[in-house]
């Protein structure tokens, strides 16, 4: 090619990674029709050039022949291509015959983590409207369920999760999040890595609470190896420690309640008395309290690692509640609010959270904010016909993977099976997709054009930047708000569906995820409904290269409080009463017999949960699918580094090699989720040569977080043998999974 040739037909466009919340900005080099290069944006205002090896993976995703471009309907064992017209007149008849016959309620929805990095979301929110169904879930339920229930019970909204403000911070305590690999979660920070150098470089102090000495822990000043399910434990002696020595509650900028009861309940908390149940010693958790208390900011922040566990609830509050009483809440270096271009949280604040307001099939599980949790999910669909409640008869997943994402006791596979319809929107025929009736493919991540309202949020910097395209969607393809609002259309229960079908769609192109967003900027409050001239509009935004920087966090709680009396509650009643109920428990570290190990989980910079394991990048390498073992474990079972081991749950048993490394906290173990790529019809080619095992048959189904429901799965007992003691005939990473009955 000559170099005018290349020149003509190179370009590069400016957008953003939309695969983890970081939504670093990255600059995609297209030689026509291929990506020939993706690198960080120097000028994006909040990840300034920074980006992780998966950001390289949008290209592979994009090109993957293995990627679904047009609707698969099932026939037989396998699948064939329809058109999209013929695609939803199926999806939308058998959806209704399902109502018609068995009720809304038999039709159940999940979505999963990738629909949150879309302005589509709010498509999939609208057919969870229109399915009028009780019976929905999302991955928020492996996930940050526990925070929004403590920012419920706190500040009155389950979306005020307050985030840390690591660019100002003088001190950062870290409990469960390994930002260094997540880039942060419930708290966006594209280069974690280097913005904790940063702490450390003006004289702050970065401490890291975790059984594993992570890639965060290395770059930090201390690392705690605190015993899995130990921060509770660790927090109560701390803030024992600081309302002993009087330097706290300290006044903040909303007034607390519950300050005395919280004092009470703390009393009897010592760090002696802690410090077994923390697996931390008594002059490690003074020395933290004192530290947080004395530092001129500092936050305490924590995320997935406490989320999982049966206490994900109460040690959010307590980490919030430790904040709040050092003075650390909404004000700069603490936790705070960001102020977004579309300022979701305080629209929807107001819209209640709501708990049990209706339950599972089971009885078992409790509703939240509107969903149940998505451990119920296999039971929901395998209950017998004759049951009143009645049990789910289809589904529709979006962006989700819940047969590798999800505890179900090894049996979703079964119940999916069972349905009548499954209607899965989804590019790949993945774990879960392969027992769709109906897979409903959108274009890739980079054909599509938007205006993240999610995120920013959650951002460490107030900000503003639009999603470019960087390739127009191939004819006849649709985007994931398309497809939804068909689907919507599809199953709106009214009586005229089949006359306002044509006039609704014309309604639903013409209110596309753009025009949302472009009214939400506008009335929003950089907007110039609100700033006049100088305010934001979202050509404004789309204009400017890098995006736009609104400046550094602003205190703001008074404005966003939701609770009654307008305060901060420290000390919510259910909180105090479970406190006391763990406190009196004798302490039982769970020694079991048979189950001697404590597993919990980890992630990868080249994983994204279940997903970019097709990417060859992305897996090539060493097996990453390993259970992480100290040596002292090792020794003790006489296994050696590598070798193929048998792991073994109450529920469940899986094959991995064994990691040995003192990087893990002795009579812990440690297995990576979203592996487990070996089962059949599953579409992804090299995926299925890096299988690993899905760890998730391990965790008990039942074993939740206290308050919400959230799947505890750094809970889980286990033990380890050679692989050949007991299950000789099995290969590495091969599934078997002993199935429970639970109804
Ligand atoms: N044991 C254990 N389990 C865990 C966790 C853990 O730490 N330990 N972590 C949990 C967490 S935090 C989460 S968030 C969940 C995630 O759980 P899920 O959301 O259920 O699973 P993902 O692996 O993210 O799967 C995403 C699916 O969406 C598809 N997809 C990707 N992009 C798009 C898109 O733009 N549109 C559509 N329609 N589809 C798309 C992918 O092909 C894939 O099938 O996993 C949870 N599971
Ligand atoms: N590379 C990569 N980045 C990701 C993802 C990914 O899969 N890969 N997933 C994205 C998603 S969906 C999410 S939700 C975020 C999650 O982001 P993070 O919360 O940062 O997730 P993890 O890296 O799993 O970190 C959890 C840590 O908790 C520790 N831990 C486990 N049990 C306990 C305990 O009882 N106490 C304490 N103190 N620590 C414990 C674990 O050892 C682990 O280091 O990451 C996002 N970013
Ligand atoms: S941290 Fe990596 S995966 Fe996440 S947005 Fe940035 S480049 Fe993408
Ligand atoms: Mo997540």
């Amino acid at each position: 090619m000559t170099a005018e040739g290349a020149a003509v037909s190179t370009r590069t466009v400016a957008r953003q990674c939309t695969l983890c919340e970081a939504h670093c900005g990255i600059l995609v080099t297209v030689d026509r029709d291929r990506v020939t290069r993706i690198e960080g944006d120097p000028d994006d205002v909040l990840s300034h050039g920074y980006i992780c090896p998966k950001a390289t993976a949008l290209a592979d995703l994009h090109h993957d022949p293995d990627r679904l471009r047009r609707p698969m309907r099932r026939v037989g064992d396998g699948f064939e291509e329809i058109g999209w017209d013929e695609a939803f007149a199926l999806a939308g008849n058998r959806l209704r015959a399902v109502r018609r016959r068995h009720g809304r309620d038999a039709i159940a929805m999940y979505l999963g983590n990738p629909a949150a990095h879309s302005s589509s979301v709010v498509y999939g929110i609208a057919l969870r409207v229109a399915l009028l169904t009780r019976k929905f879930y999302s991955a928020s339920s492996i996930d940050q369920f526990p925070q929004e229930f403590a920012a419920w019970k706190m500040f009155g909204s389950n979306v005020l999760m307050p985030i840390a403000d690591v660019d100002r911070t003088d001190r950062l305590l870290i409990l469960g999040a390994n930002p260094a690999v997540s880039n942060g979660s419930v708290t966006t920070m594209p280069d974690a890595r280097g913005r904790i150098a940063a702490i450390r470089r003006r004289g702050g102090s970065v401490v890291v609470v975790d059984p594993r000495r992570t890639e965060t822990a290395r770059l930090a000043d201390e690392h705690v190896a605190v015993r899995p399910g130990g921060d509770p434990y660790l927090l109560l002696g701390m803030l024992h420690t600081i309302l002993a020595d009087g330097t706290g509650p300290a006044a903040g900028t909303v007034p607390l309640a519950g300050t005395e009861e919280l004092a009470e309940l703390v009393a009897p908390c010592t760090p002696e008395a802690m410090a077994p149940r923390a697996g931390v010693d008594a002059d490690t958790i003074v020395r933290l309290a004192r530290d947080h208390a004395a530092a001129r900011s500092a936050v305490a922040y924590a995320r997935i690692g406490v989320c999982h566990q049966v206490t994900g609830t109460l040690t959010h509050w307590l980490v919030n509640t430790l904040n709040a009483v050092t003075g650390n809440l909404d004000r700069p270096g603490g936790q705070m609010y960001a102020t977004p271009p579309i300022d979701a949280a305080r629209l929807v604040r107001r819209l209640g959270s709501g708990h049990g307001r209706w339950r599972s099939r089971t009885g078992e599980h409790a509703s939240f904010r509107t969903e149940l949790p998505v451990v119920g999910l296999a039971d929901e669909m395998l209950g017998d016909a004759a049951d009143s409640a009645g049990p789910v008869r289809a589904l529709v997943t979006y962006a989700g993977n819940p047969v590798l994402s999800t505890p179900q006791g090894g049996r979703l596979d079964e119940a999916l099976d069972s349905l009548d319809f499954f209607v899965a929107v989804d590019m790949y025929l993945t774990e879960t997709s392969r027992h769709a009736d109906l897979i409903l493919p959108p274009v890739s991540h980079l054909e599509r054009e938007e205006f993240d309202f999610l995120f920013p949020v959650f951002s460490v910097r107030n900000n503003a930047r639009f999603n470019a395209r960087v390739f127009e969607p191939p004819p006849d393809t649709l985007e994931d708000w398309q497809i939804l609002s068909r689907l919507t259309l599809e199953v709106l229960p009214l009586p005229l569906r089949a006359q306002l079908t044509r006039p609704l769609r014309a309604v639903f192109d013409r209110l596309g995820p753009l025009r949302l967003g472009a009214l939400g900027v506008l009335t929003g409050p950089h907007g110039v409904l609100r700033r006049g001239r100088r305010g934001l509009t979202l050509g404004r935004i789309r204009r400017t290269r890098g995006g736009i920087d609104l400046g550094p966090l602003q205190p703001r709680l008074r404005s966003l409080v939701a609770t009654r009396d307008g305060r901060v509650h420290v000390a919510p009643p259910e909180f105090v009463d479970e406190t006391r109920r763990l406190l009196a428990e004798t302490e039982n570290d769970s020694r079991e017999t048979e189950f001697d190990l404590r597993l919990i989980g980890r992630r990868h910079l080249r994983s994204n949960n279940s997903w970019l394991h097709n990417i060859p990048t992305m897996v090539k390498g060493r097996d990453r699918c390993t259970v992480l073992m100290h040596p002292d474990d090792a020794a003790a079972r006489s296994l050696v580094h590598g070798q193929p081991v048998t792991v073994r749950s109450r529920i469940g048993s899986i094959v991995v090699p064994v990691e040995v490394s003192d990087e893990i906290r002795a009579g812990t173990v440690a297995i990576p989720h979203g592996w487990g790529h070996d089962e059949k019809g599953v579409g992804w080619s090299t995926a299925a040569a890096h299988p690993g095992a899905n760890v998730n048959l391990l965790h008990d189904p039942a074993v939740t977080d206290t308050f919400t429901g959230n799947a505890a799965v750094n809970a889980t007992m286990v033990n380890v043998t050679a692989r050949s003691e007991r299950s000789a005939d099995q290969d590495v990473g091969t599934r078997v999974s002993r199935p429970v009955r639970r109804t």
